[in-house]
């Protein structure tokens, strides 16, 4: 995988209950916003798929993407747009991390079903990535310029890479994201981000 450009670990499928587990806890504790809960997180999917009753293993994997900066002239004026990484192909992600999975293992000897998974609280479990204090997963060199993916596989878990949630050591003692959330929505209290915090404007 890192031939090809990607980073990955693997975990046996027997953790998605203590995944499910970190969600719930938090929503026991009143953590998430009903909306976001029922919205966004209405998708996750802890069971294992019904297309791989089979499955053994999950696969996480990062890609590295730079950050992208694109530049408009319009009516004599220059209008810089920055496109954060990750969000511009994540179809393309998908395919490439796929193709790569294939050509590790004989070709088509696995089958792979996409994961309706939380992928930074995989990949930091798998001990891919650590926590920055903002909540965004970090990698080796590439810090949070990468976007992951995820996939069930037949493949067996040759190495489980199981662990505890870890934060980025550099963040026990920093607040300049706290700091520089210009909505505020980096609390001190807690690691999960305020998604609907108005920002202070006293
Ligand atoms: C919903 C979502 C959003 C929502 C978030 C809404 C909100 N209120 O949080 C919105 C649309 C705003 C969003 C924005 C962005 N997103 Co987004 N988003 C997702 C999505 C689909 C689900 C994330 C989620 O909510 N998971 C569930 C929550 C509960 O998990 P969690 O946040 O990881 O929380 C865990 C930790 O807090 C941990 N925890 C709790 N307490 C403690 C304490 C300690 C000490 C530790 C260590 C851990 C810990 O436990 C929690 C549960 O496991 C994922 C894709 C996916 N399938 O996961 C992408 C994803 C997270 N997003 C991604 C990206 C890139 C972004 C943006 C940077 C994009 C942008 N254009 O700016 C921003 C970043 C905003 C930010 N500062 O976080 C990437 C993250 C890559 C990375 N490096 O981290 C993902 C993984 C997409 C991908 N395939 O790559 N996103």
């Amino acid at each position: 995988m890192r031939s090809s450009g990607l980073f990955a670990r693997m975990v046996s499928i027997e953790h998605l209950d203590a995944l499910r587990n970190d969600i719930d806890a938090l929503r026991k504790d009143g953590l998430f916003d009903k909306e976001f809960y029922d919205g966004d997180l209405a998708w996750l999917d802890f069971r294992v798929p019904d297309g791989l009753p089979d499955a053994s293993t999950i696969v996480v994997v990062a890609k590295p993407k730079p950050m992208l900066s694109v530049t408009f002239r319009w009516e004599g004026r220059t209008i810089p747009l920055i496109v954060p990484p990750a969000y511009a192909d994540g179809k393309e992600v998908e395919g490439e991390v796929l193709a790569a999975l294939d050509r590790i293992s004989a070709p088509n000897r696995y089958r792979y079903v996409k994961a309706k998974l939380p992928l930074k609280a995989l990949a930091v479990r798998s001990g891919l990535a650590q926590y920055g204090r903002n909540n965004i997963a970090y990698i080796p060199t590439f810090g949070s310029f990468h976007r992951l993916a995820a996939f069930f596989t037949d493949m067996p878990c040759g190495e489980d890479h199981w662990q505890d949630m870890e934060m980025l050591p550099g963040c026990d003692s920093c607040t300049a994201c706290l700091a520089s959330c210009p909505t505020g929505a980096i609390p001190s209290d807690r690691m999960l981000l305020r998604g609907g915090t108005l920002p202070d404007v006293a």
